[in-house]
């Protein structure tokens, strides 16, 4: 049989911090003086912390100087952290554990392929950091998606092919990174907002044992339904 692997992505995926993204990131912007709604949020998600900061300053039409900009992510990322160290396991998204179960069954090695940098804190906040044969994060990679790195590297430290990877994304960046890696992308989330993804599907409760050879089979959505 040929060796598989499977790449998650973090936010959006496994847990849900873009909520506190939100937050602190509004923290700032209310410090600036103008309004960072939810939709604004929308913009952030699966982007890297210095790309947030610069959407961030354009919402607001605001012009700093790189100094001010390199303090404003030292503070947004403190403002962040305080949510994040009160995390735990009940703050896993619903089907994680479960998934993880599966592919320990079937002997299928898992990494993390995230933008954030404090991935590695996130999953040992929520139980689940030991579980990972490697986490590739936002310390980890040069480029963010929807450059294929973070997820090529991923391949990398499970010694598996590309095409025999198979990447969990909620972000249109990430889905992209995915297909241009030549994975199989599979979408959680809003499948319109995903359509470039090889399988969509609404959250990982949905992933049981026959679906997970579905997606290891190769064979694509698109193809199948051709
Ligand atoms: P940090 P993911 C991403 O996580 C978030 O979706 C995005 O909103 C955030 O800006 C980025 O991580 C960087 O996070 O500030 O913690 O380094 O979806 O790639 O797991
Ligand atoms: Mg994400």
């Amino acid at each position: 049989m040929k060796k598989t692997g499977v790449i998650f992505d973090l936010d959006g995926v496994i847990v849900d911090t873009a909520k506190y993204h939100f937050l602190a990131w509004k923290n700032l912007a209310d410090g600036l003086g103008f309004e960072f709604t939810e939709q604004h949020n929308e913009l952030l998600k699966g982007v890297s912390r210095v790309r947030s900061l610069e959407i961030l300053l354009d919402i607001g039409n605001v012009n700093i100087s790189e100094e001010k900009k390199q303090e404003f992510l030292i503070s947004k990322n403190e403002e962040y952290l305080k949510f994040i160290t009160k995390m735990d396991a009940s703050e896993l998204l619903p089907g994680t554990e479960k998934l993880l179960d599966i592919l320990d069954d079937l002997g299928v090695k898992y990494v993390l392929g995230s933008a954030s940098k404090n991935a590695p804190l996130i999953l040992k906040q929520v139980g689940i950091y030991d579980r990972f044969a490697g986490i590739v994060d936002g310390n980890s990679v040069s480029k963010a998606k929807p450059d294929p790195e973070v997820f090529l590297i991923g391949a990398q430290r499970l010694g598996v092919k590309p095409e025999n990877c198979v990447v969990f994304e909620d972000a249109i960046a990430g889905i992209e990174a995915a297909n241009t890696a030549q994975m199989v992308s599979v979408g959680i989330g809003d499948k319109d907002t995903l359509n470039e993804a090889d399988f969509n599907f609404e959250s990982l409760t949905e992933i049981n044992t026959d679906v997970i050879k579905t997606l290891f089979s190769g064979k694509k959505k698109k193809e199948q339904s051709a």
